[in-house]
């Protein structure tokens, strides 16, 4: 089954900051929804657990420039 976490992303302080969240996060193999919420500093992901680890998800946001802490 696919896990879905919370993750709070902070440094995004437009709607082109998290639309290349949203963008990195989709652009993973594996990942199968990423909605980024600008204003609540949230990104909610679904991915499929074989192919994508709690760390792939940070580590892809903070490539795209932003911090990132799994909440849950
Ligand atoms: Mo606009 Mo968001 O330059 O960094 S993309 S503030």
């Amino acid at each position: 089954s696919f896990r879905r976490i919370q993750v709070s992303v902070s440094g995004m302080t437009c709607a082109a900051c998290s639309n290349s969240v949203e963008s990195a996060l989709t652009s993973l193999n594996g990942v199968v929804k990423a909605s980024v919420a600008l204003l609540q500093n949230r990104a909610d992901v679904t991915f499929n657990p074989a192919l994508v680890k709690d760390e792939d998800i940070t580590n892809a946001i903070e490539n795209a420039g932003f911090d990132a802490e799994v909440l849950s």
